[in-house]
């Protein structure tokens, strides 16, 4: 049984004087308490701080202004493939409504926003004749959020493939769909550029590829024997590489490229040097098939090992555009994949299983690890030398059920991201280089697979009337923000 907390009883609990219905204290355009200076828990000055989306998540009006269908919307539309049969036919409507979600972020007092744009609004059938009107929604976006005194960020791939490129060459199972990629990636550049200094290709390769073509729990819902499944992975690789090269080509001087990937994330069990080495061994072969690869410009000879006759087919070439230099990483950091610790034996890790016990967020795969924002910059910075770090995205996933007063006390949200913000804090303290963290999400929107259930917004979103409320996670954001600290 679920205990409805009123505002009422939920002042009581914490042993405050009742608070009435005029206090401020969910209202995230409210003056927020903000600590007094730095008390040593602060960032770097200038530190980017923003929300991230992305378009199949939050847009809605699939079929209008000539957009053609995605992968998603075949693949949400087929039975059983998402909780309840959930789809982001409507979602959370932004398509109509991103000058009040702009707002919204202003009201946070947010600086960079980081969106992605639908493939198949810009190019219906993936390649051919661009649609104006696709490339226009976009257009003004940009121009809305710069009105507002937001950076936009803008990542060209977020999973929605143009379904004409699925029907046509399978998708990424072939190259083709990667000049595509480049060509659309390009395309795009050189119309947006002007305003928008910072493109992202490719979002969580490792999605992209694992779980569209290997287990087949995302769109396409394919289930790839070994041999194309490298292929793929090695496809997705060339898309990025290709997309990297047509963008410089493409862009106005300025602009700045990288890649928004979910890494795979190993922390040492005790932070001394033995396991630490260990961890950063681990990291490397975890990523081997992505960002490694992208980093390295090869496969490492574990990588290749293991593949055996199903490695895929590349040539030096393949490796160089793969390994396109990059201005920064972006990183997309939740959960911890492995803590490890040293052994003598090789591979020279041991990865422990995770307990039964260990603690999640609402989504089952969430393990709570704040540590994770700590080792995945710093990995970067050591294994790698990245100079440029974004967490491109963090976030947690709650029930959220309204209070009797129609306010959500995400208190859990808040732990979650005070402890992995402090984590951040901590690297940026050490000097890693990480320049901004965008928080997932701005607004509760389509969780893919899992429907409209797990939220991770800032903002509730009621899917019946499309009516946005901030939740308590919102005040405690925006005074993290204003206060350029962990509060
Ligand atoms: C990110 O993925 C995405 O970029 C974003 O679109 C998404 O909304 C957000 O995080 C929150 O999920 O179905 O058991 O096989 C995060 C990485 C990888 C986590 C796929 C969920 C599916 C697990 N995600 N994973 S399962």
């Amino acid at each position: 049984m679920r205990t409805r907390l009123t505002r009422r009883n939920f002042a009581q609990a914490a042993g405050a004087a009742v608070i009435t219905a005029s206090t401020p204290i969910l209202d995230a355009s409210a003056q927020a308490t903000v600590p007094a200076a730095n008390t040593g828990r602060g960032f770097p000055e200038g530190f980017l701080w923003g929300t991230a989306t992305a378009s199949y998540q939050i847009e809605g009006a699939v079929t209008e202004d000539g957009r053609g269908p995605s992968i998603w919307d075949v693949f949400s539309h087929t039975r059983g493939n998402t909780r309840d049969g959930a789809t982001g036919d409507v979602a959370d409507d932004h398509y109509h409504r991103y000058k009040s979600d702009i707002q919204l972020m202003k009201a946070l007092g947010a600086k960079v926003y980081r969106f992605s744009v639908a493939w198949p609004r810009v190019f219906p059938s993936g390649v051919g004749t661009p649609n104006p009107k696709g490339l226009d929604f976009y257009d003004r976006l940009v121009d809305e959020l710069l009105a507002n005194g937001i950076d936009p960020y803008m990542t060209l791939y977020h999973w929605d493939l143009p379904q004409a490129l699925q029907d046509r060459w399978g998708g990424w199972e072939s190259r083709d769909t990667s000049r595509a990629f480049a060509d659309y990636a390009g395309y795009v550049a050189a119309k947006l550029t002007d305003r928008v200094k910072h493109l992202f290709t490719l979002n969580e390769l490792t999605v992209i590829v694992d779980l569209g073509y290997g287990s087949g729990v995302f769109a396409p819902g394919l289930k790839l024997p070994p041999e194309q499944l490298y292929q793929t992975r090695h496809n997705v690789l060339i898309g990025h590489g290709l997309g990297v090269q047509a963008i410089r080509a493409q862009a106005q001087a300025g602009t700045k490229v990288g890649i928004a990937e979910n890494t795979a994330i190993a922390i040492p069990i005790i932070e001394t040097p033995e396991d630490i080495a260990a961890a950063r061994v681990a990291m490397r072969e975890m990523n081997a098939g992505y960002l490694t690869a992208i980093l390295e410009g090869r496969y490492t000879d574990a990588y290749l090992a293991t593949a055996g006759a199903n490695a895929p087919k590349f040539t030096s070439e393949d490796m160089k555009a793969i390994s396109s230099p990059l201005d920064f990483v972006g990183i997309n950091v939740y959960a911890p994949n492995a803590y490890v610790r040293s052994i003598d034996a090789a591979p020279g890790y041991l990865s422990i299983p995770f307990p039964a016990s260990f603690p999640h967020m609402e989504s089952k795969w969430l393990r709570i690890g704040p540590e994770t924002l700590y080792w995945a910059p710093r990995h970067l910075a050591e294994i790698w030398g990245v100079k440029d770090i974004y967490i491109t995205e963090n976030g947690a996933s709650a029930a959220d059920v309204p209070a009797d007063d129609g306010m959500v006390y995400d208190t859990d949200r808040i732990m979650y991201l005070r402890n992995y913000l402090a984590n951040l804090q901590r690297a940026t303290t050490e000097g890693v280089p990480v320049k901004g963290y965008f928080l997932w999400s701005l607004l509760d929107n389509f969780e893919w697979a899992d429907g409209y259930n797990n939220r991770f917004g800032l903002y509730h979103v009621d899917y019946a009337t499309q009516k946005r409320t901030a939740k308590l996670s919102a005040s405690f954001y925006r005074a993290v923000m204003a206060a350029n600290q962990v509060v």
